[in-house]
């Protein structure tokens, strides 16, 4: 399988997140990257290309142009206010203070289009994030021209990036581009699956209208884990889109044997669409020693789980999501791809 790999994801290198009450370093850190890229030379997984570059078109046909404007010059407007630090959002239009009004202090405007106050913007995070996008239209483009399969390394992640709002270290929604980007390149209906610990609330708010594209999401439940106010099984879509978007919450301690039922109900639910295109969302957070999750899955099911996939026998484009094992993000992301070429 090819992987396509920027190294320009080392600009986003934030020093600090705010975790437990604590400041800590960032769990989303350019390590994960370089060990995945790293694992994927080790064994030989196919070749390794740097991305096209492409312009903000496919963006802002699935972001809002206000929110990408702010994104491109929130680190400056910050220093130019005087902040010292990394931008980070402390306040938001809460339930009881919704308005159609985006302040124009950048303390107030970070607000607006913030859904979490863990991540800051930091120097070079937006020029990341372009990166991220580049990497997976590339890795889209190569299965559009015909390919089975490609591997977006992308970093940052984008499942929770919404159509204006960032957060849970996500900032353009790298799976939604490519899903856009792909129905606007031929193929008429397109599945997302999100496999990443966490629920993918950025791409289904993005997709929760349209019937052209299913989007389904396995993770952890939200009355238990992040992102915590969306992901219910009752979530299914809206207005057109009634239908098109299927959720999967799981208890604390799943182990992969339930896991999989659940991937398998998903599986079933892609093929009744008849998807073109097939794009996953691939996080390893599901893995038994990750940091922040709760999953039980081992690096030997995450094989099985590529050998599943590959049986929906559908082009396919692999986009990096989340997965804080570092030492071990490689070994279970690599096996997961290995299983799907390994079943062909
Ligand atoms: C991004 B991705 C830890 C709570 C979780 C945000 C998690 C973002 C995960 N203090 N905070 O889906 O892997
Ligand atoms: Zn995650």
């Amino acid at each position: 399988m090819l992987t396509v790999y920027s190294d320009r994801h080392r600009l986003r290198d934030a020093k600090m997140e705010i975790h437990g009450g604590e400041i800590v370093a960032p769990f989303e850190c350019p390590r994960r990257a370089e060990i995945i890229l790293e694992r994927v030379k080790y064994v030989g997984l196919g070749d390794v290309v740097e991305p096209k570059d492409y312009d903000l078109d496919p963006v802002l046909k699935v972001h809002d142009a206000g929110y990408v404007e702010f994104l491109s010059t929130c680190f400056e407007d910050w220093r130019a206010a005087g902040m010292k630090g990394e931008a980070i959002p402390i306040c938001w239009p809460g339930r009881t203070m919704n308005s159609p009004h985006i302040p124009q202090m950048i303390e107030g405007k970070i607000g607006y289009y913030a859904l979490a106050s863990e991540t800051t913007i930091s120097e070079g995070t937006w020029e990341a994030a372009l990166a991220a996008k580049d990497v997976a239209l590339t890795a889209t483009d190569h299965v559009l021209s015909g390919n089975r399969s490609a591997f977006a390394l992308c970093r940052p992640p984008g499942h929770h990036a919404a159509m204006d709002q960032f957060g849970g270290y996500c900032f353009l929604n790298n799976a939604a581009i490519a899903a856009q980007y792909a129905r606007d390149n031929g193929a008429a209906r397109v599945a997302v699956l999100d496999i990443d610990f966490h629920h993918g609330n950025g791409t289904q708010n993005i997709f929760s209208r349209r019937s052209d594209v299913l989007f389904l999401s396995i993770h952890g439940d939200p009355s238990h884990a992040f992102p915590h106010f969306l992901g219910y099984a009752d979530e299914t879509g809206e207005g057109e889109g009634e239908g098109f978007t299927v959720n999967y919450p799981l208890a604390p301690g799943t182990p992969y044997s339930d896991w999989k039922k659940a991937l398998i109900e998903a599986g079933d639910r892609i093929r009744d669409f008849a998807a073109d295109l097939l794009v996953v969302s691939i996080g390893v957070d599901t893995y038994e020693g990750d940091p922040i999750s709760f999953f039980k899955l081992t690096s030997d099911d995450f094989t099985d789980c590529g050998a599943y996939l590959a049986g929906l026998d559908l082009p396919t484009v692999f986009v990096m999501e989340g997965g804080y094992a570092v030492e071990e993000i490689g070994i279970n992301t690599v096996n997961l791809l290995q299983g799907f070429d390994g079943a062909k």
